[in-house]
């Protein structure tokens, strides 16, 4: 074997040899490059007779061209294998079933707060919407609530760290009343001295906050009010409006209804309010699902009314516990734990 060939052979070891595209150009320089072998065999040619340059040097450049050939075959090489490499890291399992994507719903209670606000609306209720961080006044004193009573203690309101305009303690509303009000007086001034009065026919769904736990109660849970007063508004429109609201709501005219004599702060006489079915898993079973009464005198005057001329009713129900019954739920917690299995089951 001649000088030629052992080059060669010895350059396409080293490229062989050369495990990436850098390793490769630096072998590729020993060869060809400006001070390579290559180079300098036919720098040395100057000295050579013009007959034997003649010989030598075709056969110099077939070697040059050999090792060329061998630099390309080894540069696709490593770039195939570099392309390989990156589609195995990368591959796709194509045979992966989907994530999927699934259809969400309204929650349940949503469901039920949609259809109260849909019912009392077709009766000519108003749906009023407001804070739910609210001041003494409107959660407790305009309730006719006294100043000691227990519902305003920090055993059952929570309080936020933060006060109003005139230095009063706020806390989360403890039920929807405070809407009402607010709703009442802004009626009371926007129709100032029109006679008569136009009602006020309303109702205040929304949060509402407790210090209470436990598989009936949350700390939050929701409430819907209602409120309709006119000149000539009675406990038999109250039981009308009820009536109608649980048949429709419940689907179903085999449904009885009674009032029970109680007592709330905001109105006198008061009644609670229990409804029974007479088919189905709760026949016969009188179930609790309102409390109701005449708006208190001294609530219609802190609407900015007069008592003499304005009366009507309030009631408040329990959207939540009214789910629970709809849809034979037992542990209002479920509503809030935001586990989709429970949740899938409304859509
Ligand atoms: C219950 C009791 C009730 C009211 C709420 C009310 C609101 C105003 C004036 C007078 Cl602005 N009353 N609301 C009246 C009676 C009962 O709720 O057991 N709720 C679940």
């Amino acid at each position: 074997m001649n000088d030629l060939d052992q080059l060669v052979q010895a350059a396409q070891a080293d490229f062989a040899a050369a495990a990436t595209p850098a390793q490769l150009e630096d072998a590729k320089a020993r060869y060809t490059g400006k001070t390579g072998q290559v180079t300098e065999l036919l720098k040395g040619m100057a000295k050579l007779s013009p007959e034997e340059k003649k010989t030598r040097g075709a056969a110099i450049n077939e070697t040059k061209q050999r090792i060329e050939a061998a630099l390309t075959a080894r540069r696709q090489a490593l770039a195939e294998a570099e392309l390989q490499a990156q589609l195995k890291a990368e591959a796709l399992d194509v045979t992966l079933p989907g994530r999927g994507r699934s259809v969400g719903g309204l929650h349940p209670v949503s469901r039920t707060m949609e259809r109260i606000e849909q019912i009392f609306g077709s009766m000519g209720f108003d749906v009023a919407d407001g804070p739910e961080i609210e001041t003494d006044w409107y959660s407790f004193t305009a309730l006719n609530n006294p100043e000691n009573h227990p519902a305003r203690s920090m055993q059952d309101t929570f309080y936020v760290d933060m006060k109003d305009e005139a230095g009063r303690p706020l806390c989360l509303r403890p039920h929807t009343s405070p809407m009402q009000v607010r709703y009442a007086r802004q009626h009371a001034a926007t129709h100032a001295g029109k006679d008569p009065l136009p009602e006020i026919r309303v109702i205040a769904p929304g949060r509402t906050y407790r210090v209470d736990s436990d598989a009936t109660h949350s700390p939050m849970f929701h409430q819907c009010e209602g409120l309709w007063i006119g000149e000539n508004v009675s406990f038999k429109d109250l039981k009308a409006v009820f009536t109608d609201f649980f048949r429709t709501f419940f689907e179903t005219d085999d449904l009885q209804l009674r009032f029970r004599p109680s007592f709330f702060p905001f109105t006198e006489p008061s009644a609670e309010v229990d409804i029974a079915f007479s088919s189905g898993p709760l026949k016969g079973r009188w179930l609790e699902v309102a409390g109701s009464g005449q708006v208190h005198p001294n609530v219609v005057r802190n609407f900015g009314l007069d008592p003499e001329r304005h009366i009507g009713f309030a009631f408040g129900m329990g959207p939540d516990r009214l789910t629970m019954l709809r849809y034979g739920v037992a542990d209002l917690r479920l509503f809030f734990e935001g586990d989709l299995r429970f949740l899938g089951q409304f859509r």
